[in-house]
């Protein structure tokens, strides 16, 4: 079999198998080195997959570091060392230069340093981020108990609409679709939610892949049902211009849109904080799944293989 044929959950359990590990499964791991509990997390760009050459390659750094960065933040964790890899063709030097600038901004955005990086000669680009955190607290997929609120951060959607747009390699960009496409482009991971994770939720991710399919892995890891709303999925103005335009379906960009890097967390209503911009999308019961509404909601978002 193919792992194409297989998906990115399946072929996940089947080297969690092969290795006999407990750790894998949460988006970042959780390991102690002498008494302090230390998080570790690996994200990979490729060229074709991620990102096509046309895009700014200062942008595609700021998003290797944004990747790595939001998963250590969905554990509760802030970032602290970077090790950078590069798969690299024979491209002008300047690419290079361009690409670190995007790291080296990220980086002071999200106060955290590269330490080192390896390279190796390649026919795509491709950029690997290894990222070392800590954590007050761990944060894990599982914990969402029956009568939590299920919350989202920011909006949902609009990397999606903005990859489309991208795609489209227009010569001019109104200004909503130009927002949309930052989104996409240099999507920031956040790092203003790290205190409120830590302390408060019971289950937290990165909604990287859709919500759809994120949504699914919460519930599975924590073993509850999650019942969202579709009345309170939150959605851009930017978003519902770009569907109105195109004829299109916001409610569908923001549950099977990837790369948002928005957080999906639980906790008790009780603990919603109005000076962050999250929203609750439902409510955790005792099952299995997500439903929207009455009707269940498969995963439907991005497959890796
Ligand atoms: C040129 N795409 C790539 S990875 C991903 C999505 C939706 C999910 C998140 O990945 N074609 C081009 N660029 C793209 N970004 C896509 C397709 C779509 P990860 O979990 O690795 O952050």
């Amino acid at each position: 079999m193919r792992v194409s044929g297989l998906g990115e959950d399946a072929l996940v359990e089947r080297i969690k198998g092969i290795l006999d590990s407990t750790y894998i499964g949460d988006d970042t791991a959780l390991v102690e080195v002498g008494g302090v509990p230390l998080l570790l997390t690996t994200d990979a760009l490729r060229e074709g997959v991620h990102f096509l050459r046309s895009f700014p390659i200062s942008a595609v750094g700021w998003k290797a570091v944004s990747t790595s960065v939001s998963d250590v933040v969905a554990c509760g964790g802030k970032p602290l060392f970077l090790l950078v890899s590069l798969a690299l063709p024979d491209v002008d030097v300047s690419v290079v230069d361009q690409l670190y600038e995007g790291i080296k901004k990220a980086c002071q955005f999200y106060s955290c340093t590269v330490v080192g990086g390896n390279i190796t000669k390649s026919d795509k680009l491709g950029i690997d981020v290894f990222l070392l955190g800590q954590t007050q607290r761990f944060v894990a997929r599982r914990g969402a108990k029956p009568k939590d609120g299920v919350y989202v951060s920011g909006t949902l959607g609009d990397a999606k609409a903005g990859l489309e747009l991208l795609l489209m390699e227009k010569r001019q960009y109104e200004e909503f679709e130009l927002l949309l496409i930052e989104r996409h482009l240099r999507p920031t991971a956040r790092i203003d939610y790290v205190g409120h994770i830590s302390k408060y939720a019971n289950a937290c991710m990165d909604i990287s892949d859709g919500l759809s399919t994120d949504a699914n892995r919460l519930a599975k890891s924590s073993g509850v049902r999650l019942r969202l709303d579709p009345d309170r999925i939150p959605i851009s103005r930017e978003l519902r211009t770009f569907c109105q335009k195109h004829g299109k379906d916001p409610l569908q960009y923001a549950l099977h849109g990837g790369e948002d890097y928005q957080l999906l967390f639980t906790h008790p209503e009780s603990r919603y904080n109005p000076f962050l911009d999250m929203t609750l999308i439902g409510w955790v019961e005792e099952g299995e799944g997500v439903y929207l509404g009455q009707e269940p909601l498969p995963p439907a978002g991005f497959d890796h293989l």
